[in-house]
């Protein structure tokens, strides 16, 4: 399949301000009927060329009579006399044989549409590029008892009734835009109706639609959107503009959600909770996901993308903008801290890996590739370096340029960074290397103290290391928040933000006295790796006096996984140092429980194979497990207090009680740990008598890895009691996928095989496939039985969703991270995959490029 490149981007020929559909709904048949107002763009004589796939053309017309045209593989292409022309075309699809869940598509009984990034051309025939706005007007004709209700973009604008049993509804959009942000929705669905005053007076009608029976989880997704769309009124000065908002829930979805104006389209699991069936993470994952497509409505929606190289330009602006929403309800520490370990987890080793790619890609060959943690989270760490370095003021000014400016158009990164730079009045001219060069700079810090000039040296250098296709790199600017403590008497002496700009840079910090300890990347400033000289002795200090809660943090983790490194590795570290530095925080009373919680877990079996030359899961496993049994032996006494003081009330969902509950699960997990022998009944009473979700997944979490009478218990009674309920089944597979037990490769396998497993629905894939890819013991199981799975799933999946089955592949393509057996072993299935006949070009991509 060819590449499609970002220098070869050339404006649309023909452009189409306005178009009208009109959509005979049916599950095994739709007609769709669309109306094409075109508008030649510039002086050429290139025919109209329209994207199309899996279409049924019935019939085309131009200015209202039959025309000629070309119709071969996904285009259409139709000569046009004039500058202007109507364009009616009639195509057939059939939205219940829509397996790849993108274009128009049938779940549980409902109709509805996903066109980002390329779907619209699965609804009809169009220039399906972002760069072509068009002002839509939707019919929609269908049975009324199967689909009552009609949804589209924008304002209702006429309904009625028809002889047959069947009704109308008509739509209008008056913003222009892409064809990626269209949608229609049509089923039996029920509202979770309110509105919002916004700040210049006009009423928002809210709408949340979902199946009967699920109203009344919608209400926190409901909270969420009204608080949303007042904190971007107050934080960044963006008004809703439309007299409708609606979200319609469905549980299939490739994907999280999606921002179409007016009309979010979500998967359930991002609008359903109630403390019955969702953590407290999820009550934040909802949160998070409803802002985030509400922000779209500005960042996406009002300035969308020029192309889909842009693709950071609204996702990792937007990213920043819900993280800042969620750090701004909650605790910011644990919010960033969070964020931070979901940057680590998922895109620093794809920035290290076969598919390492700039925020802002050169090429692809399939775009839905490009949704990635880079676009994403490293999108969003860009922005948030924009953010540090201009300051909050120049960056909100920054902001309002950029609206004002491209309101209304498809804008381009370099829109935006122009933006700020003229806001800011500072030159960004190196900083836009953060958008061209792939790779995870390395910073290596190393400070020297002059105890009688009363001064510190620290000496900063980086490297940004090769990726595919950009062997050589040149250095990026790298924001770094620096403190330095004094090592006797704890004050801080310098505090201050540092620009690394070239390769190397020296600092000279005066009002040093006393030796120093380093505290650096506060905050996580920037996206890097630090590697700075400091001792176990200085990390625990800095654990437990630095007074940034990230540092902190952080400090606690090198401590750990400096330790789980070398014990990897084959030497015996002491654990004394991890298990002091673990016991000050765990009995510092002015911590927030929630900050806690996190300071204590040990960092994940990944995230040290991650640290590791070559990756030995089973050493690390180890390794890990040592560590968690001292620090639970040694600290019983004060897991077992933190456990009773931190006890359940009634179900609250609070920054406090959440926090609560966090910790009393962590230190069940070291209780578990320590081997005490009444761990599982405590898990298993935690589980009987919980009042809420969180709880009662995170006693199974802790059952779900030991061989207790109780595991089997607390699984089946779970089973028994959600098995009606997608999104908590889906718990179930996942919890087990995750297991460390060492029979979870077979258990995997015979869960595949359970009745409740399909791999139609993207979620329970991802629940027990996704789940295991990352269960690094597990899924690196020395015989190879992982990589056999997964290469089976992604072939069969491929068939039905390409989309779904490529974003399995990247599991197999950290080969090169690992012992040549294990390395052979998983190239072995990826060149089966890329042998197999009939691969969609979502799979081809992932897996050729992971061999490369
Ligand atoms: N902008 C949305 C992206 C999306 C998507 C992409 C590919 C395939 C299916 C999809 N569904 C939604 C989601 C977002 O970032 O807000
Ligand atoms: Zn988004």
């Amino acid at each position: 399949p060819p590449f499609v490149r970002r220098e070869e981007y050339r404006p649309p020929e023909w452009l189409v301000p306005e178009i009208a559909l009109d959509f005979d709904l049916g599950a095994e048949r739709t007609q769709v009927r669309a109306t094409l107002t075109v508008a030649r763009n510039g002086d050429h004589a290139a025919p109209l060329k329209l994207d199309g796939e899996a279409l049924k053309l019935i019939s085309l017309t131009v200015d209202g009579a039959e025309a000629d045209y070309n119709h071969e593989a996904d285009e259409l292409t139709v000569p046009i006399a004039g500058d202007r022309a109507v364009v009616e075309t009639l195509v057939e699809i059939a939205p219940a044989a829509n397996t790849q869940l993108m274009g128009l598509y049938e779940s549980g009984g409902i109709l509805c549409t996903q066109c980002e990034a390329e779907g619209f051309r699965r609804i009809t025939f169009l220039p399906d590029r972002p760069d072509v706005l068009s002002r839509y007007r939707v019919k929609m004709t269908a049975d009324k008892a199967r689909y009552p209700v009609l949804l589209a973009n924008g304002d209702p604008v006429g309904a009625g009734d028809l002889a047959d049993g069947r009704h109308w509804a008509e739509w209008h959009d008056p913003f222009p835009k892409p064809s990626y942000l269209f949608a229609l929705v049509a089923g039996d669905l029920v509202a979770n109706r309110d509105s919002f005053a916004t700040r210049s007076g006009k009423t928002v009608d809210l709408g949340i639609w979902v199946r009967d029976g699920d109203v009344e989880r919608t209400r926190h997704a409901m909270a969420a959107l009204k608080a949303s769309m007042a904190w971007d009124e107050k934080v960044y000065g963006r008004e809703y503009d439309l007299a409708v908002f609606n979200i319609v829930a469905v549980a299939d979805f490739n994907f999280g959600a999606m921002e179409n104006k007016g009309l979010n389209i979500f998967n359930s699991r991002y609008i359903l909770a109630d403390p019955d069936t969702a953590t407290d993470a999820d009550y934040d994952a909802v949160a998070g996901v409803v802002a985030h497509e509400y922000f779209h409505n500005w960042s996406g929606n009002r300035v969308t993308c020029r192309d889909w190289f842009q693709l950071s330009l609204k996702e990792g602006f937007t990213v920043f903008r819900d993280q800042q929403f969620s750090a701004d309800q909650g605790s910011a520490a644990v919010k960033r801290i969070e964020d931070v370990r979901a940057l680590r987890a998922a895109q620093f080793p794809e920035d290290s890996g076969p598919l390492a790619h700039p925020i802002r890609p050169e090429s692809y060959i399939e775009i839905s590739n490009f949704y990635t943690a880079t676009i994403y989270n490293k999108g969003a760490e860009v922005i948030r370096m924009l953010h540090t370095i201009l300051g909050p003021e120049k960056f909100r000014a920054g902001t309002d340029l950029y609206f004002d400016r491209h309101d209304g158009e498809a804008a381009t990164c370099e829109d935006f960074v122009k933006a700020m730079e003229d806001a800011g009045g500072t030159d960004l001219a190196l900083f836009r290397r953060w958008y061209s060069q792939a790779g995870t700079p390395r910073v290596r810090a190393s400070l020297t103290h002059d105890a009688g000039a009363g001064r510190a040296h620290l000496t900063l250098a980086q490297q940004v290391p090769p990726t595919p296709g950009q062997p050589v790199k040149q250095p990026m600017p790298i924001p770094l928040k620096i403190a330095l403590f004094g090592e006797r008497s704890g004050d801080k002496l310098a505090d201050r933000l540092v620009l690394l700009e070239g390769d190397e840079q020296e600092i000279v910090l005066d009002g040093v006295g006393e030796r120093p300890v380093l505290s650096i990347n506060r905050d996580f400033s920037a996206p890097v790796v630090v590697e700075a000289e400091r001792s176990a002795a200085d990390l625990a200090f800095l654990s437990a006096n630095d007074d940034n809660p990230f540092a902190r943090y952080e400090a606690m983790q090198q401590l750990m996984l400096d330790t789980l490194i070398a014990a990897a590795a084959g030497q015996t570290p002491d654990h004394r140092p991890v298990i002091e530095a673990v016991e000050q925080t765990l009995t510092n009373t002015d911590l927030d429980p929630a900050f806690v919680a996190e300071a204590v877990l040990l960092p994940s079996e990944a995230f040290v194979g991650d640290q590791m030359l070559v990756v030995d899961p089973e050493a690390i496993h180890r390794a890990r497990e040592a560590l968690r049994a001292d620090l639970g032996t040694e600290l019983e006494g004060l897991w077992r207090s933190a456990y009773s003081a931190h006890a359940a009330n009634r179900f609250e969902y609070s920054p406090p009680a959440k926090g609560a509950r966090r910790l009393r699960t962590v230190s069940l997990g070291y209780i578990a740990a320590s081997g005490a022998s009444d761990a599982p009944q405590m898990a298993k009473r935690q589980f009987d008598n919980a009042d809420n979700m969180t709880d009662r997944q995170g006693a199974l979490g802790i059952l779900v890895n030991s061989d207790a009478p109780e595991r089997a218990a607390a699984l089946s009674a779970f089973y028994d009691r959600y098995r009606a309920d997608g999104l908590v089944l889906d718990k179930w597979f996942a919890v087990q996928a995750l297991s460390t037990r060492p029979d979870t490769p077979d258990a995997v396998a015979a869960l595949a095989e359970h009745v409740d497993f399909t791999l139609a629905n993207p979620n329970r894939l991802r629940a027990l496939v996704g789940s295991f890819s990352v269960n690094q013991r597990a899924f690196h199981r020395a015989n190879g039985q992982g990589y056999r799975f997964l290469a089976d799933m992604i072939l069969s999946v491929d068939k039905l969703n390409p989309q779904t089955a490529a974003k399995l592949v990247p599991a197999l393509g950290r080969w090169r991270r690992f012992d040549e057996d294990r390395a052979e072993k998983m190239k072995g299935e990826l060149q089966r995959i890329v042998a197999t006949l009939g691969l969609s070009k979502d799979v081809f991509e992932q897996a050729s490029k992971s061999l490369a």
